[in-house]
């Protein structure tokens, strides 16, 4: 039988990235199905945290079924860890993918490559109100400073996994779908669940 899992997000784009990992045996919903619903600001400092602020949130707004927040960003060495837990909103409070990824170009561009780095991800899974679990993921590469590619979001123009030639914003979706760091995340949270539920 076919499940509901809510995604605790309101980036589509990651709501299509683990509707497709998950396959067809789950029904993934986002906080589109629920306009009224506004999650608390993600004040935390990790991204852990993060991920437990919006799944505590949305399951305790929409009881019974599965909830599933995805907390994420960019890691890059040389900027000491930056962007990190401020990825979405690393250009400002006005910040968009494109704006933040012309501020890593701008950071990146004072200082000499080349630049490893990383995506992380952390997943909480959570149900009426309550935590039960997070699971972490992360993709290790190189950063690049001009733009590859329309591909993904984020930052993905500029990221290329370790093993690969092309960044994110030009490999296939299947192929970032098979080793990001929200994959990796999500593997386990797919063995978490078929145990759980
Ligand atoms: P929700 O909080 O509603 O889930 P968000 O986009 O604000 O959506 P985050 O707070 O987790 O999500 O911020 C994640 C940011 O990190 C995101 O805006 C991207 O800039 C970056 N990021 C995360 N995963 C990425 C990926 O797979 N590819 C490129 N950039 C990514």
């Amino acid at each position: 039988m076919t499940q509901r899992i809510l995604i605790a997000t309101s980036n589509a784009h990651k709501t299509e990235e683990i509707r497709q990992i998950m396959g067809g045996e789950w029904e993934v919903v986002d906080l589109r199905s629920h306009p009224a619903l506004v999650l608390p600001e993600e004040t935390g400092d990790t991204f852990e945290a993060n991920a437990v602020i919006k799944a505590e949130a949305a399951s305790l707004a929409v009881a019974g079924v599965w909830v599933l927040s995805d907390d994420s960003g960019l890691e890059v060495d040389a900027l000491g860890g930056q962007p990190g837990v401020r990825s979405a909103r690393y250009s400002g409070e006005t910040a968009n993918d494109a704006s933040n990824r012309e501020k890593l170009k701008s950071e990146l561009g004072k200082l000499e490559g080349p630049f490893a780095g990383r995506f992380r991800c952390c997943m909480a899974v959570a149900k009426d109100g309550k935590v039960i679990r997070v699971f972490h993921g992360s993709v290790e590469g190189v950063l690049r400073v001009e733009e590859e590619g329309v591909g993904g979001f984020g930052y993905d123009p500029l990221f290329v996994p370790n093993g690969f030639e092309q960044s994110f914003g030009v490999l296939p979706p299947a192929t970032k779908n098979e080793l990001s760091h929200r994959a990796r995340a999500l593997l386990q949270v797919i063995e978490w669940l078929k145990e759980a539920s």
